[in-house]
């Protein structure tokens, strides 16, 4: 039951249309395409039975979004799924193809979706405020746009704190002709659960609710793991998933002896890095956040919030192996089982085994592009931005400005100017206790493997990094995507509680 192998047969994407497209359309609202077509709202109901009208373009992917209670860690909780699956259905594409995804609000509430490093045209990008409307109830959207970019990306709601809810789900696009050989294409998207509203986490952590156990923790020190350094959490969860699956229920992938497996390890938490390991078996790093990059053996490898790592692993021998996800700051993981026929489903239980752990928490001087990143010509544009944030009241700033969200209404942080063709040069200071991955939508940014080191020629493309408590940082990017565009840190807790910008293009 908990076998899967929906990521080894590579069904043809027009099968995941579900049957849920047929019946009770609700009115489409076209945002047009990304060649600037665009149509009025459009107040039709599809012909019954149809599922599109004769004139909408034909989607790749519908996701019903909608509302329902599920137990993946045994206590009913409501959540917001995709097509009812948690996490939500896997968006495969291949290069070069056109993006057709048909979103239905089915809920009483707004949502939104956003698509996770991919370099979208802007008000395709999901960000309520910023680009859009946010989706109403029973309103639906057609969201096209050309794919230029191949690898490993996911997508969640940009809406309240919905993706902590569930909305989330990996995005891949195959390469036509892929750089390295693999005998199975394996997503593993790992996700924090937490089993009580998420809209309650902040004001207990402002001592405004009763607390519950999820924020006892003292929020700069949670309790590492022996051998692991002190690593803070804002959230002590009760408990995590690998493709949905819990520890206790494992997802498990049956493979063979001298199978060469790519694992696309998604970190699709809200606020949960982890270090991921597969027992007796080193990995390959060949991709980060989607882009290539030099290959490099790890032992193991720290992700931080939202990011992604393809690895290689060659399965060496018959048996069963534990693919582990431990959750920095706390004792507990989750874990998948790569096993052969026959051999135990069971994972390992208790501490991972940590195999040549490198001193640092995202080693990222090990990442290299293997080509030239360096940026075209163009005027510099430098911005210093101080990770600020003040615990009594738990609020969150960059460059001591706090965006307007949900939990800091009274904010009023001034967008960053920048023009096309502009050299984007964004330094971070990080004066607080704790890690923020942070991530800019709709670019991808070089990451400098020292402050100050503009000249790298291979620094590696990423768009979301974690900046650790007292550490500076250097990235750059080219002005090449007008529009407004959200730039924040991906603990969806500090966003909300302030730690964002907006990116603006200027005429
Ligand atoms: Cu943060």
């Amino acid at each position: 039951m908990s076998e899967s192998d929906s990521s080894t047969t590579r069904p043809s994407r027009r099968d995941a249309i579900v049957a849920g497209t047929a019946g009770a359309m609700a009115p489409f609202m076209f945002l047009g395409s990304a060649q600037g077509r665009s149509k009025p709202p459009q107040d039709d109901a599809a012909p019954a039975g149809s599922g599109v009208m004769p004139s909408a373009p034909k989607p790749d992917y519908v996701f019903d979004i909608e509302s329902r209670s599920v137990a993946p860690l045994g206590t009913p909780t409501d959540a917001i799924l995709v097509n009812g699956t948690n996490p939500g259905t896997e968006i495969r594409y291949t290069e070069g193809d056109m993006f057709k995804v048909l979103l239905n609000n089915t809920m009483q509430n707004p949502c939104t979706v956003h698509w996770h490093g991919m370099i979208v045209p802007n008000y395709m990008d999901g960000v309520p405020k910023i680009t859009q409307y946010p989706l109403a109830p029973g309103q639906s959207v057609f969201m096209e746009y050309p794919l230029r970019q191949t690898g490993s990306y996911w997508y969640h709601s940009h809406y309240g704190l919905q993706e902590q809810q569930g909305l989330r789900g990996p995005l891949i696009i195959e390469e036509k002709r892929p750089v390295h050989d693999y005998d199975k294409d394996i997503t593993v998207f790992m996700t924090d659960w937490l089993d009580q509203s998420p809209y309650g986490i902040i004001p207990q952590i402002r001592n405004e609710q009763t607390q519950t156990s999820a924020v006892k923790t003292p929020v700069a020190g949670g309790e590492p793991f022996p051998g692991e350094k002190p690593f803070g959490i804002d959230v002590d969860y009760p408990g995590y998933l690998m493709n949905g699956k819990s520890l206790e229920d494992p997802w498990t992938m049956q493979v063979r002896q001298g199978d060469r497996l790519r694992l696309r390890l998604i970190n699709g938490s809200t606020a949960t890095f982890f270090r991921v390991d597969l027992e007796d078996h080193d990995m390959e790093i060949i991709a980060a956040d989607g882009q290539p990059v030099v290959p490099t053996t790890a032992g193991n490898v720290v992700i931080a919030i939202a990011e992604r790592y393809d690895v290689l692993v060659t399965i060496k021998k018959s048996g069963s192996f534990t693919l582990n996800a431990a959750a920095l700051g706390t004792k507990r993981k989750v874990a998948g089982v790569l096993h052969t026929p026959g051999a135990s489903k069971k994972p390992t239980i208790g501490r991972p085994t940590w195999r040549g752990v490198s001193g640092g928490i995202a080693d990222y001087a090990a990442l290299k592009s293997p080509y030239p990143t360096i940026l075209p010509e163009g005027p510099v544009r430098t911005f210093e931005i101080d990770l600020g944030g003040k615990m009594s009241g738990y609020l969150w700033s960059m460059a001591n400005e706090y965006y307007p969200e949900m939990f800091v209404p009274e904010g009023d942080a001034s967008p960053l100017q920048i023009r096309y063709k502009d050299r984007v040069r964004v330094r971070f200071t990080n004066s607080t206790m704790m890690y923020h991955p942070m991530h800019l939508h709709g670019h991808f940014y070089r990451l400098l493997s020292k402050p100050g080191a503009w000249d790298e020629t291979h620094a590696p493309l990423k768009d979301t990094v974690a900046v650790g408590p007292g550490q500076k940082i250097d990235i750059e990017f080219y002005a090449d995507n007008p529009g407004q565009w959200f730039f924040h840190c991906h603990n969806l807790y500090h966003l909300a509680a302030g730690m964002a910008r907006e990116v603006v293009y200027m005429a």
